[in-house]
């Protein structure tokens, strides 16, 4: 049940256009445009490749051989292919690593695929993957660690200015990308010496660049960390954070609070859940039993996109430079899920009844149902602070089913199976006028 009718059930009861003029003024920090197609994305694959791939590390020195890198049947295309049909919005790739290996031919660097001897040193895996996921239908999104533990002049003030180059190399020659992922570790260069980021012009000259990207970090400018490499965003999620007076890695506000968000917080940086497929982050043999199974993802994708945020989920191409055959089986096994759960929606066509506290779903007949999916006009702010949803069979008796707290995006909420005719959310507090956009209702299969 979408939108267009529950507005027309405010319209109603409000009685006039002054009343909806109201409740759609924004009500603290809202999303940009860009944000708000950001939200929208959702779940969308995050790669990691490079030297550590064929090294068996995670952190790799920056001292590797760059002939260690030599996928021996790369094709970008079946990446994007394998995203695509798991449902996929796009792909994050890390071009650059802490090691600094470059997986384009960068002007900056000694240090990338053109002193390797993967396809003699002509490759680049960048243009490769920005046309498979145009080709695909797909985003591309680029990691570029601020960290590198190869680069030269790492740890002194020319470093600021290659890393801008760096960016703008990657930033104006492989099309647009959706989002720029910045890693928070500081650690050492070659020479033993931490690096003071100039994140101020990082972040304006990025945005001179591309100015529709989406930059991610511990704390922004746009979309924050979750706290954890888990994947699992904190059941009250706040689209706002507090970010005076914090830095990106260690200065960084305390994990619960990124995970969670401010209640009062001064800016909408919403939160993307980042976690892998499998063990590490980058592909070794020895994990391919860690491969998590479609169930799994999805109970991850209740925990991140069901709470509100988007899901970053890590598919480490191997050393052939291919999805594995495990990872790709989990990424079609939680597709099906997913298509599956939500096939039918059983609020479909239902009587909807909006109160300024309250919206009551009037089923033509009963409907049995285990999960509820709300979304919140979010681009009026984020209203929702707790709700209650009570149901049953007969009007005046209602049973009280369960209790949620913030909606934000989309709010999945799960409960035990109930056969019921009549179902209400009662808002038991919210910042303003709770605006959603859509209301489902849904059997999960018993498994999930
Ligand atoms: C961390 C990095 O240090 C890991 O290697 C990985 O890239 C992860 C996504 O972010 O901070």
């Amino acid at each position: 049940m979408k939108i267009k009718l529950i507005l027309v059930g405010v319209f109603l009861i409000a009685g006039s256009a002054t009343m909806l003029s109201l409740a759609q003024q924004k009500v603290g920090p809202t999303p940009t445009a860009t944000q708000l197609a950001w939200h929208d994305k959702e779940f969308y694959l995050f790669m990691h490749f490079g030297p550590n791939t064929f090294t068996d590390l995670e952190w790799g020195h920056g001292s590797e051989d760059p002939n260690v890198f030599n996928p021996t049947a790369l094709d970008c295309n079946q990446w994007a292919s394998i995203a695509k049909a798991a449902g996929a919005k796009g792909i994050i790739i890390t071009a650059k690593h802490h090691d600094g290996f470059s997986l384009w031919p960068s002007k900056y660097s000694k240090h990338t695929v053109r002193e390797s001897k993967w396809m003699n040193g002509k490759g680049d895996v960048i243009k490769m993957l920005s046309e498979a996921c145009k080709k695909a239908g797909i985003e591309m999104g680029v990691y570029i660690s601020p960290w590198d533990r190869n680069h030269p002049d790492y740890g002194t003030l020319k470093y600021n200015e290659i890393y801008i180059q760096t960016m703008k190399e990657l930033l104006t020659g492989y099309g647009r990308f959706f989002e720029l992922w910045w890693d928070g570790a500081n650690g050492e260069g070659p020479n033993g010496k931490k690096q003071v980021y100039d994140f101020k012009r990082f972040q304006d000259s990025a945005l001179s660049y591309q100015s529709q990207l989406v930059i991610f970090s511990d704390i922004g400018p746009h979309i924050r960390w979750i706290g954890n490499e888990n994947g699992i965003i904190n059941e009250t999620n706040w689209n706002l954070l507090d970010t005076a007076g914090f830095k990106r890695g260690a200065g960084s506000p305390p994990n619960d609070t990124l995970n969670r968000g401010n209640f009062n917080g001064k800016v909408w940086i919403p939160g993307e859940a980042d976690v892998s497929i499998r063990k590490g982050w980058f592909y070794h043999p020895e994990e391919d039993n860690t491969v998590k199974s479609g169930k799994t993802l999805f109970d991850l994708y209740l925990k991140s996109v069901g709470r509100g945020g988007n899901l970053l989920l890590n598919v480490p191409p191997d050393r052939r430079g291919l999805i594995a055959a495990p990872d790709s089986a989990a990424l079609m096994q939680f597709k099906k899920i997913r298509d599956e759960a939500f096939s039918n929606d059983v609020f479909k066509g239902a009587k909807i009844l909006k109160t300024k506290n309250s919206i009551e779903v009037h089923l033509k007949k009963e409907e049995s149902l285990n999960a509820i999916v709300l979304r919140e006009d979010i681009q009026w702010g984020q209203r929702v602070i707790r709700f209650e949803i009570s149901g049953g069979n007969d009007v005046e008796h209602f049973k009280p089913i369960t209790t949620g707290t913030t909606i934000g995006h989309k709010r999945i909420v799960k409960f035990p199976l109930q056969k019921l005719k009549y179902l209400r959310i009662k808002y038991t507090e919210s910042k303003a006028s709770p605006l959603l956009l859509a209301i489902e209702g849904y059997e999960f299969p018993e498994s999930l």
